[in-house]
């Protein structure tokens, strides 16, 4: 489809939003030309946000704003004009058109886990947080769904829907701060994807305020709905651009109490892959399948003081995970016995126990905490086909060498999805080349360069590299016809025009 196709009434090039500091129609210019906000625009821009959200909820002070603008990695920081923090849509609403009488861009932030720095200010937006909006609705146990505000943790709802014999399809390490709006903005995948899908799959509706203070509300949950575009299925990985999520309906799963966590040792990644299609046939239960890398793990040891898994080290790891209404350890265990005397996996051990499961899997989840403790990593986070993984993950090293000689580079995933993360440590100056030549390497295997982080502010210049120049063009134009001023999420997702 040509470009022409999409075109709206809007110019290409025309700017997408910028913060207070740089919106020339809305700002007084200097002597020397240069474009500042107007005080005075700036002065009623708070004084009507304090009359909507409450002035105790309108944040200006540095030492109050500084956790918003910050991500988790410490990559990416700027100033937010200030931090609202509405209590409802209602708020949601009011504070999206006075931010669009004002030309003010606004950053949503949800509980800021994200790692791509989509949620923290650029420099002079309105911070929109919304973790007040923490309403939980009652579990509608016949339809295995439940309603809940966009600030609702993911820990939260996990513990909601567990109380009546339901649990989450999605779940991470970030659990405990991430929010359901932000894993619907981001698509978020993470360890159960094989068994349950990303977030996408787990929203059956969803409320937004577009950017003209419209609401958009499909909350009834219905399994089946052919009445024209899913607008639901859009704003899942849209990463705030189109629409603010507040309100999400979540498709929930029967809750599987008994668990047994496997962690086997292999000769090298190729390995760890090549037992994928055992595990899943042996195993119906299979609900997580993490690869771990020798570097990693060591890392991860010494950072959180754990004993080695295994009398000697080994290649590749795998974590594996199966979840049933009845202990599935038996099934585990009998494939883990065939794989060992086929000479496949190396060593093996079995937890069945809830501490000893917690035990394997602080090897796996400990990875971001560990890396981030030993500075600002090049976070990268890819796809491929999984016939191309095994070769991906020999041409890593070399890849990275290649530009950041005296790197260090840290690599895990969710191995099912052909999902890798890629951290690369002391890259210095040469933080970008390693991107660049990472993402190179992911396009030239035809895969993704963001599998469930998202784009952010991390990779908007890399999207060509997974999205064709007419799907760009058809993103674009949805922007467009949804966000014609530019003031969501300015810089979050789609490169500059
Ligand atoms: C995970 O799988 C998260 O633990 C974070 O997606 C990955 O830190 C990372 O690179
Ligand atoms: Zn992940």
């Amino acid at each position: 489809m040509s470009e022409s196709a999409f075109t709206t009434d809007v110019a290409a090039d025309e700017p997408v939003g910028r913060g207070l500091e740089g919106r020339d129609a809305y700002a007084d210019r200097h002597a020397d030309g240069s474009a500042m906000p107007s005080e005075a625009l700036l002065d009623t821009l708070l004084d009507t946000l304090r009359a909507a959200v409450g002035a105790e909820h309108v944040l200006t002070d540095a030492g109050l704003t500084a956790s918003y603008e910050r991500d988790w990695t410490g990559r990416f920081t700027g100033r937010a004009g200030c931090v609202v923090r509405p209590a409802d849509t209602e708020q949601v609403v009011a504070v999206v058109r006075a931010c669009a009488d004002a030309g003010t861009p606004i950053v949503v932030q949800g509980g800021n886990t994200g790692l791509v720095g989509g949620a923290v200010p650029d420099g002079g937006e309105v911070l929109l947080s919304l973790t007040r909006l923490t309403a939980l609705g009652e579990v509608d146990v016949v339809a295995g769904q439940v309603s809940v505000g966009a600030g609702v943790t993911l820990a939260r709802l996990q513990q909601h829907a567990r109380a009546v014999g339901l649990d989450v399809g999605v779940d991470l390490a970030a659990r405990e701060s991430a929010t359901v709006g932000g894993l619907v903005a981001t698509n978020a995948g993470g360890i159960r994807v094989l068994r349950y899908g990303s977030m996408r799959a787990q929203v059956l509706g969803a409320e937004a305020v577009l950017a003209d203070g419209s609401v958009l509300s499909r909350m009834a949950g219905l399994a089946k709905d052919g009445t024209g575009y899913d607008l639901v299925a859009l704003l899942a990985g849209s990463e705030g651009t189109l629409g603010i999520v507040t309100a999400v309906r979540v498709r929930l799963v029967p809750r599987l109490s008994e668990r047994c966590v496997a962690l086997l040792a292999v000769e090298d990644a190729a390995a760890a892959i090549a037992l994928l299609p055992d595990l899943r046939a042996g195993l119906p239960a299979l609900s997580a399948a993490e690869l771990l890398l020798p570097d990693g793990l060591a890392l991860v040891r010494r950072y959180a003081g754990l004993p080695a898994p295994f009398a000697a080290p080994h290649g590749a790891y795998l974590l594996v995970e199966c979840a049933a209404a009845s202990d599935p350890s038996e099934a585990v265990e009998q494939l883990i016995g065939a794989l060992l005397d086929a000479g496949r996996v190396r060593d093996a051990t079995v937890a069945s126990d809830s501490a000893g499961q917690r035990g394997l899997w602080a090897y796996r989840e400990q990875h971001t905490e560990a890396i981030g403790a030993e500075g600002v990593p090049v976070k990268l986070d890819v796809s491929v086909p999984l016939d191309r993984l095994a070769e991906l993950c020999d041409a890593l090293a070399p890849t990275v060498a290649a530009v950041a000689p005296d790197s260090r580079l840290i690599v895990f995933g969710h191995v099912n999805e052909g999902n890798l993360h890629v951290n690369v440590l002391d890259a210095g100056a040469a933080a970008e080349r390693v991107s660049a030549a990472v993402l190179g390497l992911i396009a030239q295997m035809s895969g993704s360069i963001s599998s469930e982080h998202g784009v952010g502010r991390a990779k908007p210049a890399y999207l060509h590299l997974s999205r064709s120049p007419a799907e760009i063009a058809a993103m674009r134009a949805i922007k467009r016809a949804l966000d014609p001023a530019g003031l969501l999420n300015p810089g979050v997702l789609l490169p500059p025009p």
